[in-house]
């Protein structure tokens, strides 16, 4: 395959020279911005995440700044999720959608002050979204995308790297809240998040200006912890059945066809609230799925049957070292989503055997 042409329209990142320098093998677009996927390799960089502790280049999770008097009115039209005990240090992942429930994006949304929020977004223009929302209302927030670059730290000993860091105090960081700790005469913002389900941090970098300073205070810091640059892993996190907005949902998909129905509880009249609470019955829910055989890489949805019919799609497909067997995420219909189910999926390779699981693996 051919390298990325440099341009200005796909954009480097703080970290960039970071990754180049440490090996970054293969990369992806996500938000317009470079995401590194393969550093030593697939199944080096799994396993290396499991059991030491890494660096990842997530800069391309964008911030959607929302700040003003209206800030929180604009936030409570956009969010099905109850914002109310939202605290000052919390972190909620929260489904957006459209008029119809229909999914835009599935942001982390980081609240910084009563009137101050960063939706950090997956890969999809959302915040063009929210200056309609805005716009359309006439309501008194800006909303802009500010120079705030995410680094996550991911593995069994980042509670280690980051104390050595930033102190102590970031042992203390409890799940989806945050503190802000000062790094370079700044304070950043520093939760205890990830997309890995092996524990670790995301720091929101504010100032790319000192994105690679931090960069270079993990690695220093780490030596001994065995720290290496990663990134997130296809591999585990099928198996922690994370979801990848644009691969396992699109807008075509509701939240809770996505297993996302517990983030839907808002008591306000937002944004297509009507249209979504129709759909509270879904008849297809996304579910892990077993896969037999060998299977080629999955760059499209593949067929999903039962007895010739079809009757879903897997969307994301791979093999885990760990669990000695290909590992799915498939969005299925109900008449076949029992755990148990044994189904057919059509790979570009070929016909394999597929079952539904009861739940991920980790
Ligand atoms: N971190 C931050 N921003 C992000 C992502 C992230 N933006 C893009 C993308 N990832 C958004 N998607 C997700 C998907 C899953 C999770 C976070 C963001 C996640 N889910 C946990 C789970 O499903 O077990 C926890 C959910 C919960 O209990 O609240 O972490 O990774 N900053």
């Amino acid at each position: 395959m051919a390298s990325i042409f440099p341009s200005r329209r796909v954009r480097s990142t703080p970290f960039t020279p970071g990754v180049t320098a440490a090996g970054m093998s293969v990369c992806t677009v996500y938000n317009r911005m470079i995401l590194p996927s393969v550093f030593a390799g697939q199944e080096e960089d799994y396993r290396h995440l499991k059991t030491h502790v890494q660096v990842w280049d997530v800069a391309c999770e964008r911030q959607v700044e929302v700040v003003g008097p209206d800030a929180r009115r604009l936030l409570d039209l956009i969010s099905p999720r109850d914002l109310d005990k939202m605290a000052m240090d919390q972190c909620y992942y929260m489904p957006a959608i459209d008029r119809d429930g229909g999914m835009l994006n599935d942001p982390v949304l980081v609240k910084l002050a009563e009137d101050r929020f960063w939706i950090s977004v997956a890969d999809s223009d959302y915040l063009q979204y929210v200056v309609g929302v805005r716009d359309a209302l006439g309501l008194d927030a800006q909303v802009f995308e500010p120079d705030v670059s995410p680094l996550a730290v991911q593995g069994p000993k980042s509670d280690d790297l980051m104390a050595r860091v930033f102190g102590d105090i970031a042992r203390d960081i409890r799940f989806f809240r945050y503190k802000r700790l000062p790094f370079m005469g700044r304070e950043l913002v520093v939760a205890r998040s990830g997309y890995s389900k092996q524990g670790g941090f995301e720091i929101y970098v504010d100032g790319s200006d000192i994105g690679m300073p931090l960069w270079d205070a993990l690695f220093a810091a780490g030596a001994d912890l065995n720290v290496r640059a990663g990134c997130p892993s296809t591999m585990e996190r099928v198996e922690a059945g994370l979801l990848s907005y644009g691969n396992d949902m699109t807008r075509d998909n509701t939240p809770f066809e996505c297993g996302l129905g517990k983030f839907v509880n808002s008591p306000r009249d937002y944004i297509g609230k009507a249209g979504l609470l129709a759909r509270s019955e879904p008849t297809q829910q996304i579910r892990p799925i077993e896969i037999m055989g060998d299977i080629p890489p999955i760059n499209f949805a593949w067929p999903l049957r039962a007895g010739g019919k079809e009757v879903g799609q897997v969307t994301t497909a791979i093999w885990s070292p760990d669990f000695k067997t290909n590992v799915a995420i498939g969005m299925v219909d109900r008449a076949h989503w029992d755990a148990g189910t044994a189904l057919e999926v059509e790979t570009v390779a070929g016909p394999r055997k597929a079952v539904v699981k009861d739940k991920f693996w980790i």
